[in-house]
């Protein structure tokens, strides 16, 4: 069974992170320290590692959320009768608050990000406040709550997106495994329910399995599949994004998906102008991919745009502490 790394070291430099797991897509866990002094971990929850269910609902008890109550139905909810059944225990709060867009509401103050998650093309940048200028119609950030054995099945995440997942409370066991290993788990054209009712096939698959304790930030690899499972009452903080590392899995997701696209609206080919199916197509793939190729590409001109205006102008890779950072993961590299 493959092990996977913890970085307990907080002096370990970005640039050994950015190579080592992002360029080489491989996961890893941060150790509780990434997230010590975030406002989340003091005041989400109680002293006993529980959710802090008044200062939540006085904050946030009036936002919208929205739940999956049964398959694939998901109906509204306040927040605050959501933690009044939680604390009830209720049958409303067993189902799992996932994808809520806390951020755009509520801002990030509760939490401060480490440069390797830092470099984010989707998150850090000037349109993620604005939906309509953004290439991706909004922001990824979330927040998760979820009772003891809620769990979120097999997947891959958005877009060929890396993730990354900071537990404020509770634990959650994972299972990843490397891209493609997830057709070892696939039945009758479909991922199977639960991977744990399959563990003989754990080592073909190269599954990682590992307990994600309070604290700790979890990143996902482009094309890692991985299931979750919250081992006790849980409250998490997430964010896809992409960068220089994984943007040729990106590119590579999106072209396959175009060319699946293309070839499904093939029969009604002869009803569009060809710019009209052109156009057709980045409807279609934008619906089905969340990115259309032209998306892609003004995310890629307004990175070369942001990126280039002050390179040009200022030594940052010059400055001392970027020399520091930079001979600092070469002499980790030659160590070891
Ligand atoms: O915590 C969970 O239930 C799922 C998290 C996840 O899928 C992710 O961070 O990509
Ligand atoms: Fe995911």
């Amino acid at each position: 069974m493959w092990e996977l790394i913890r970085i307990d070291n907080p002096g370990t430099p970005w640039l050994r992170l950015f190579c080592q797991f992002g360029l080489a897509n491989q996961p890893f866990v941060f150790g509780s320290w990434a997230t010590a002094d975030w406002p989340a971990r003091r005041r989400w929850t109680t002293e006993d590692g529980k959710p802090n269910v008044q200062f939540l609902r006085r904050q946030y008890g009036g936002s919208q959320i929205s739940l999956e109550t049964s398959e694939c139905k998901y109906e509204t909810f306040r927040f605050s009768d959501f933690l009044d059944d939680y604390e009830n225990g209720g049958q409303l709060s067993k189902a799992y608050l996932k994808d809520w867009h806390f951020q755009a509401e509520f801002g990030t103050e509760m939490y401060s990000l480490h440069p390797f998650c830092s470099m984010d093309w989707v998150n850090c940048e000037s349109f993620s406040e604005q939906p309509e200028q953004s290439p991706f119609n909004g922001d990824y950030r979330f927040v998760y709550f979820g009772v003891e054995d809620t769990s979120t099945k097999l997947h891959s995440d958005v877009v060929a997106s890396f993730s990354w997942s900071a537990n404020i409370c509770g634990r959650k066991q994972w299972f990843m495994m490397p891209p493609g290993k997830e057709q070892v788990f696939m039945e009758n054209g479909q991922l199977v329910e639960d991977i744990r009712l399959h563990n003989d096939k754990f080592q073909q698959a190269e599954v990682v399995e590992f307990t994600q304790n309070p604290g700790e930030i979890v990143f996902v690899p482009t094309g890692w599949h991985h299931q979750v499972h919250n081992l006790d009452d849980s409250i998490s903080i997430n964010h896809n994004w992409m960068n220089a590392a994984n943007i040729p899995l990106v590119v590579e997701f999106i072209l396959k998906r175009r060319i699946d696209v293309q070839n499904e609206l093939e029969d009604s080919k002869s009803l569009f102008t060809p710019e009209e199916f052109q156009e057709q197509i980045e409807l279609v793939l934008f619906a089905d991919a969340r990115l259309s190729i032209a998306r892609l590409r003004s995310l890629l001109l307004h990175i070369q745009q942001t990126r280039s205006q002050p390179l040009a102008t200022s030594k940052c890779y010059f400055c001392p502490r970027h020399l520091h950072d930079i001979i600092q993961s070469f002499s980790f590299f030659k160590s070891g």
